[in-house]
């Protein structure tokens, strides 16, 4: 799962995506932590893994991960291919969700594209070049679905008319609302990919003198938008990443900040993307797996191995919190808080999970 940092050039995306990957995960547990200069994976903060690794004394802790890719900055007309516009709004194409890179910090040093600071006329910029994006991809797409309804497709003139639909939302600026499709034709509007269906955050990227008051930040008002808004200073955030959390602890209490965002968007991309977390604790390893929400019990233990799933016989679940109070799961067992799970399970964020299965 992937979340692409899209905005206009040169409002911080590239510093944004430094500062997160310095919070790579351990290379040793992936991999492929670099996948290429622009894919970081990052591991994604849980206060109850923690907890966990404490409780159990863990020798490892192997965090939940997500993907962020920097896509080169977006120009008006990219749709037209101007600024290399077609080859990254095929990067955007790729990615499971949007995370907006808004400029609002003053520097006289860091060029604006249009020339001044003005935070939601750049969103609309860039929203728009997506919407274009859409409507030019829809329109392939109808001129297919024109030559289906001739050969007599049973399916094309239903499909026809939602794409007009979507076009004509596109036109006025709104996002195609696709809740109320039948599921077959949800499934036709997904896969085209359209990038005003992917989910949505939005980063303010604030100055440094902006961090310790609310001064001229923005809210989702200002903004006109719906989605999490995150207000970051990327510059900070990266040069906090070159220092060791001592330092960078005393670096921010000279500045008089409590907490920056960084963390705050990691945990609300993961949100964005639908996953939630399921743990495996014990004295050897304590582990988040990332799963999409809705995932039932052996299509989760499939994640740790393909013959827990095939073998699945079933699942003991404790949640956190109560393996926690307890102490352990043999006292949570006996207070009765250990649920024992079969196949239709549909796993909850926050389960402790044992599986049994045959080989
Ligand atoms: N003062 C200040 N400068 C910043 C901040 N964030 C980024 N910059 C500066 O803005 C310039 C551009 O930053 P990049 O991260 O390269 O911007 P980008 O969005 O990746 O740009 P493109 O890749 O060209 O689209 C750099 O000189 C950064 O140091 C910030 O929060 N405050
Ligand atoms: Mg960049």
């Amino acid at each position: 799962m992937q979340i692409g940092i899209v905005g206009l050039p040169n409002v911080g995306k590239s510093t944004l995506f430094k500062a997160l990957t310095k919070k790579q995960v351990d290379t040793s547990n992936y991999p492929f932590c670099t996948i290429s200069p622009n894919v970081g994976v990052v591991a994604v903060p849980d206060e109850r893994l923690d907890k966990l690794a404490d409780l159990y004394h863990s020798e490892k802790i192997v965090p939940a991960a997500i993907e962020f890719v920097d896509i080169a900055g977006l120009v008006k007309n990219a749709h037209k291919g101007e600024g290399l516009g077609n080859q990254f709004l095929s990067h955007i194409r790729e990615v499971d969700a949007i995370a907006h890179v808004i400029r609002n910090f003053q520097d006289e040093n860091v060029t604006h594209i249009a020339g001044k600071i003005e935070p939601e006329e750049d969103l609309n910029t860039i929203e728009t070049e997506l919407a274009m994006a859409d409507i030019a991809t829809i329109e392939k797409i109808l001129n297919k679905t024109e030559t289906k309804i001739k050969a007599n497709d049973k399916d094309a003139p239903g499909q026809k008319i939602i794409l007009k639909n979507i076009i004509i939302a596109l036109d006025k600026g709104k996002k195609p609302d696709i809740a109320e499709l039948k599921d077959d034709e949800q499934k036709f509007i997904k896969g085209l990919s359209l990038l005003s269906l992917k989910p949505e955050l939005f980063i303010e990227n604030i100055g440094e003198e902006q961090l310790a008051t609310d001064n001229k930040q923005l809210t989702t008002n200002d903004l006109k938008v719906n989605g999490p808004l995150i207000k970051i200073c990327a510059k900070l955030e990266a040069e906090l990443s070159e220092l060791s959390p001592e330092e960078s602890q005393n670096y921010l209490q000279e500045l008089s900040i409590k907490k920056t965002g960084l963390d705050q968007l990691i945990i609300e991309s993961y949100k964005l993307l639908n996953l939630i977390t399921f743990f495996t604790a014990g004295p050897k390893e304590s582990h988040a797996w990332t799963i999409t929400n809705g995932t039932k019990a052996p299509a989760a233990a499939g994640k740790i191995h393909t013959d827990f799933e095939q073998g699945f016989i079933r699942a003991e679940i404790i949640n956190w919190k109560n393996l926690l109070d307890a102490r352990g799961e043999i006292p949570a067992k006996e207070k009765g808080q250990m649920k024992i799970e079969g196949k239709d399970y549909i796993m909850r964020d926050g389960d402790v999970a044992y599986f049994r299965f045959s080989k």
